[in-house]
């Protein structure tokens, strides 16, 4: 059912200051930003490989404001790993299946996530801790900066 690790989602207070750590220090590139006033968040995509199956991003996420899902994880527990977020090629199938058995769907329903992908995610506390993401990608998304 999970095709592979989409990305990991990364929770911090300045994201220019947090890309520029990635940059600097990993050699990695900035694929995408993007603002989704949904999800309460203004964030990065950064290409770690492009593997056959579809490459692998860190996210890095900065909150739109104190009362979203970042910004009370920041006040919480500080900046670190916020989600794990999987491909799925049936993202509608795996939220039927996962929650037939027993996991909380936190969206009933496919939302908008970064660079046209259908997500949704699983209640955290069913996931052993972990709040976990499904992505189902639009297709070939970038590996460079549009
Ligand atoms: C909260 N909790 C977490 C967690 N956030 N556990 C693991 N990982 C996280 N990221 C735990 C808290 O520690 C607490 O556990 C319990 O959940 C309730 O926390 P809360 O602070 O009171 O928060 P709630 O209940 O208001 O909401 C938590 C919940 C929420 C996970 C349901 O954040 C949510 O719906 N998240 C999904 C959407 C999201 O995260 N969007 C931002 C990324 P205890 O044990 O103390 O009760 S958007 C994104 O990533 C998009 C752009 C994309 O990928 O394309």
């Amino acid at each position: 059912m999970l095709d592979r690790i989409d990305h990991v989602g990364i929770a911090c207070h300045d994201l220019a200051t947090k890309i520029a750590f990635y940059e600097s220090v990993f050699d990695l590139t900035v694929v995408s930003r993007e603002v989704n006033e949904e999800q309460g968040v203004r964030e990065a995509m950064l290409c770690v490989a492009a593997a056959p199956g579809g490459a692998s991003w860190i996210q890095l996420l900065e909150p739109l404001g104190p009362d979203t899902p970042v910004g009370k994880f920041l006040a919480r527990r500080g900046e670190g790993v916020h989600h794990i977020g999987y491909g799925v090629a049936n993202i509608t199938q795996a939220l039927e299946a996962i929650g037939a058995r027993g996991v909380r769907l936190l969206d009933q329903r496919p939302r908008h996530g970064s660079m046209g992908a259908s997500i949704a995610f699983l209640h955290p506390a069913d996931v052993g801790g972990v709040l976990t993401e499904l992505v189902q990608g639009p297709g070939a998304r970038p590996q460079t900066m549009q």
